[in-house]
């Protein structure tokens, strides 16, 4: 108990983010979660169980790619708790091993989008995205990224820190100089925490900004997204929750406090339209946005039914 509750903590506080970490986490922490309960009854482990999904699925709200793995993992079978527990090894190995998977052929796939010599503007920290790069340069391809700070987490750093690492020349911005660099920028590359039915994406606070400033100067828009971070529960009509985070992101509690009249606002995330978007980048194809539904459909591995109605998880 004491270690799930740890890796939930992580995953709230973000010490481990980013929406395909935060997913392989969750996965491997019902996993071992699972070797280490001691009960041989199996209606007291599959409490166990739903409780610890339940738990890891309410750290945070935005990026599906939580719900998607839990439920991948809680499709585990068995009549006894030993045979649950394999089932279950068995379904979180093979999502983390699918997960790595997908995000080394979205860097290829993404990657034959990148001309020699192109600049690209990122926004945030995301693993997909910096796949494409990463690939991009691997091919001999000269390419230069403008990544923003990503206020107020600044994510933005560990993707310059990530990027030289790899020896590609990397410029830093801050996230409201988006549209003065516009015009040196090529293309567009960014990642998603959730994709909705009408091909929308959520990703991190200030990709619409960018995603619009792009649009304006007629800049081709790549999104880099595992088919897990698609979203089943908006084909039933629902919307993705933004989550909001703590004030103190922003301004500190004692700087706050020095005003009577001024609050603060910190959604982590934000929503653009399918319109600004060119292609969704997944490891089963380089898509429009519009075959959203299809990738919801045909590719995420279960059905409507499986779906609670009541809009919780577990
Ligand atoms: P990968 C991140 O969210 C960013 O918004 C990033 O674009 C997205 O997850 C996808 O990341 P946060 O955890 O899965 O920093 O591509 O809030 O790494």
């Amino acid at each position: 108990m004491k270690q799930l509750k740890e890796t939930a903590q992580k995953i709230k506080t973000m010490e481990i983010r980013g929406a395909g970490r935060i997913a392989r986490a969750a996965a491997a922490e019902l996993r071992d979660y699972a070797g280490r309960l001691k009960t041989d009854e199996p209606d007291e482990f599959n409490k166990k169980m739903k409780y610890a999904a339940g738990l890891l699925v309410s750290t945070r709200p935005t990026a599906v790619s939580l719900p998607n793995a839990v439920r991948w993992v809680m499709r585990y079978k068995g009549e006894t708790v030993d045979e649950a527990k394999s089932s279950i090894k068995k379904l979180a190995d093979e999502f983390i091993a699918n997960s790595e998977n997908a995000v080394r052929k979205i860097g290829e796939m993404g990657a034959r989008r990148v001309r020699d010599g192109d600049t690209i503007m990122t926004h945030c920290n995301s693993a997909a995205a910096t796949s494409i790069f990463a690939s991009a340069h691997a091919q001999g391809k000269e390419i230069n990224v403008i990544a923003t700070e990503s206020r107020p987490r600044m994510q933005g750093l560990i993707t310059i820190k990530q990027l030289d690492n790899l020896g590609i020349n990397t410029t830093l911005i801050v996230d409201s100089a988006v549209r003065y660099f516009m015009k040196e920028v090529d293309l567009v590359i960014m990642g998603a925490d959730a994709v909705t039915v009408n091909g929308s994406v959520i990703n991190k606070i200030g990709t619409s900004q960018l995603a619009l400033a792009a649009h304006e100067s007629r800049k081709n828009v790549i999104i880099a997204a595992e088919t897990y971070k698609f979203s089943p529960r908006t084909i039933l009509g629902e919307l993705v929750e933004i989550e909001e985070r703590d004030s103190g992101e922003v301004l500190s509690r004692e700087k706050l406090g020095e005003f009577s009249n001024v609050s603060v606002k910190n959604p982590a995330f934000d929503v653009t339209p399918r319109e600004y978007i060119d292609l969704i980048c997944t490891e089963v194809g380089a898509i429009p946005p519009e075959m959203a539904y299809i990738i919801i459909r045909e590719y995420l591995g279960w059905e409507l039914g499986e779906m609670n109605s009541d809009g919780k998880e577990y």
